[in-house]
């Protein structure tokens, strides 16, 4: 198995959901351009979006964070000790939040980061999509005051799938200090996966 990594990219999820399931894996690592933080060319080699993180399984390439986290999950975690099974408590909220890492709450800080780096910072649309994040960012606090984990009680890859979202506010320093999102980073950076992860070279 081989996963297509690109630095400073969603392939974090996946280098960390790896290293939870403790599966061997080999990395092909690749750098953004430093002025227009796009993938190099190469990448588009291998999928025609030419974006990270891609798996190659079974003779498949894979795109798509999310169905590489399920593939996985249904190749290597038979006991469900990352994602509950249908029915059992915790299987819903791990749906929901699997899918909200490039859903609703994900999205308008990417493309305020897209309007950053093509120079719009102060477009008209900023405003709204900074509202957007705002909510997104309460929904989310919200919702790990009432939670250990995204999934619920346990631990579960929709906290890999989430995490690359909140490692990027906590670098930005945008967790306030008490809050159940910094409690949740910090509790989850302990995890000896995620130190793996780290040396990886996110
Ligand atoms: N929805 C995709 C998004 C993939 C994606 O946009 N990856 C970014 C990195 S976070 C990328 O490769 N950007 C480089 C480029 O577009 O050239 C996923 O979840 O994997």
């Amino acid at each position: 198995m081989k996963l297509h990594h690109l630095n400073a990219s969603r392939s974090q999820r996946i280098v960390w959901l790896l290293e939870e399931l403790g599966v061997e894996y080999a990395l092909v690592r690749y750098n953004r351009d430093p002025q227009t933080r796009l993938a190099p060319d190469s990448l588009r080699d291998i999928h025609p979006m030419g974006k990270a993180p891609l798996l190659e399984s079974d003779g498949h390439v894979i795109a798509e964070s999310g169905a590489i986290a399920q593939h996985l999950l249904e190749k290597f975690d038979d006991g469900h000790r990352l994602h509950p099974a249908p029915g059992t408590p915790g299987h819903t909220l791990y749906l929901e939040w699997m899918h909200a890492a490039e859903g609703a709450p994900f999205l308008p800080g990417l493309f305020l980061g897209y309007l950053a780096m093509s120079g719009l910072g102060d477009h008209g649309l900023g405003d709204y999509l900074r509202q957007e994040k705002e909510k997104a960012s309460r929904c989310i606090e919200d919702h790990l005051k009432d939670h250990a984990y995204f999934a619920g009680d346990a631990f579960s890859a929709a906290d890999c799938m989430m995490g690359f979202q909140i490692k990027l506010a906590a670098e930005a320093g945008n967790l306030a200090d008490g809050s159940a999102t910094l409690d949740w980073f910090n509790r989850v950076s302990e995890r000896p996966a995620y130190h793996r992860t780290l040396g990886v070279g996110v």
